[in-house]
């Protein structure tokens, strides 16, 4: 495959709920969607940084300057076999992983088609039924909150995650477990706390929550280390792993007893690949994490999901939960079991809609060979 061209598009997509992390609330996305344009078929993918760098050191912002400045012509011009072999051509420029994630899922998504093969089989994948959880954010009132609650426990999803923070948390899963002794229960505190709340966070055991992702700070294995030595509840890592030396290392640290896996925060298919398969060395289960992704990221994660030690539910759940319409066709939906079944079809196995994406984009920028030009 030959890259012909790279076209970067913003496009603004109104959340159907606001979703309220211990960082912050988002309203409305502002989404990077790159299209690759090759010799062979187009390949697409989904930039999962954030408005802000409240999650990440990335933005939506830092990403499109990334991919003009370096990323893209790094790339055209060039002819690529596979698209596991672009890491050689990206790997100069530092950080920058969910840029780089865009691109290079887009050239899986273009091999893919290329090759006829489901994005999934490429990937190595196995798995034909995806099961799912939700994550549901801050919200205004518990019992709000447990509203929400019940709509996703009755629509089928085979764990509740709930995020947390100081203020946030014994209350909340008191009244969760008075209501649901059972279910399937975890929390993500997106760092909301120090070691030195390690009492406060001995508490969480007794409700019998299946992890607590990522208590402590964003960049941290060995306090992490720490607080699992005292904790019952499973500690799941996932801003902390950038890659699959990071998994290693959180893992013999016993940093987490489980690990979260966003295709963007560790750089694409190939890296995601390569902590999955770390953490399988070492028996410790991976989930799919999600950036409330369009319809074009959660495609892919579905296919990285049918990975085999994707044992646990993710975060991919259905589009509607997100998005009044989604740009894919179909919209992913999930079954009353809490399962996405995996298309068949080559390539992503969603096609994208694309009158929808030129009404919902706000700027696009077309990338060739060094020549940039803004359209629209
Ligand atoms: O920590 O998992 C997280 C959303 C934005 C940033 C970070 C996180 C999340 C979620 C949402 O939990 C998962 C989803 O896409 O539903
Ligand atoms: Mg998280």
């Amino acid at each position: 495959m030959r890259i012909e061209a790279v076209t970067l598009r913003e496009i603004r997509m109104p959340l159907v709920h606001f979703f309220e992390t211990s960082f912050g609330r988002t309203t409305e996305r502002r989404i990077l969607v790159l299209t690759l344009h090759t010799s062979g078929p187009e390949g697409w993918g989904e930039c999962v940084a954030g408005e802000d760098p409240f999650y990440s050191e990335e933005s939506i912002d830092t990403a499109w300057y990334a991919i003009e400045r370096y990323l893209a012509p790094a790339l055209l011009g060039r002819t690529i076999e596979k698209a596991a072999d672009s890491s050689a051509l990206l790997g100069k420029i530092r950080g920058h992983r969910m840029a780089k994630g865009a691109v290079e899922n887009a050239l899986w998504d273009a091999e893919a088609q290329e090759k006829q093969l489901p994005l999934w089989q490429l990937l190595g994948g196995s798995q034909r039924e995806i099961p799912c959880g939700v994550s549901i954010g801050i919200q205004n009132s518990v019992e709000q909150l447990l509203e929400k609650i019940e709509t996703e426990v009755n629509a089928g999803y085979r764990r509740i995650k709930v995020k947390c923070k100081p203020g946030w948390d014994l209350d909340v899963f008191a009244r969760i477990r008075e209501r649901w002794p059972d279910i399937l229960l975890s929390c993500d505190a997106n760092s909301a706390y120090t070691l030195e709340q390690v009492d406060h966070l001995k508490k969480f055991d007794q409700f019998g929550l299946l992890m607590i992702e990522q208590p402590l700070w964003n960049d941290d294995f060995y306090f992490h280390a720490q607080l699992q030595r005292q904790l019952k509840t499973s500690i799941c890592l996932d801003e902390s792993i950038h890659g699959r030396r990071d998994a290693r290392a959180a893992i013999e640290l016993g940093a987490c007893r489980i690990v979260n896996i966003k295709v963007g925060r560790v750089g694409g298919f190939s890296e995601a690949v390569a902590v999955h398969n770390v953490a399988r060395q070492s028996n410790i289960p991976v989930w799919c994490g999600g950036m409330l992704e369009s319809g074009l990221g959660r495609s892919h994660n579905i296919a990285l999901s049918t990975l085999p030690n994707f044992t646990l539910p993710g975060d991919v759940s259905a589009s509607k939960r997100y998005w009044k319409e989604d740009i894919i066709e179909p919209a992913v939906e999930v079954s009353s079991q809490g399962f996405i079944s995996v298309p068949d079809t080559a390539g992503r196995g969603f096609a994208l809609k694309s009158d929808l994406i030129e009404k919902l984009t706000v700027r696009k920028q077309t990338l060739r060979g060094g020549v940039s030009s803004a359209a629209d």
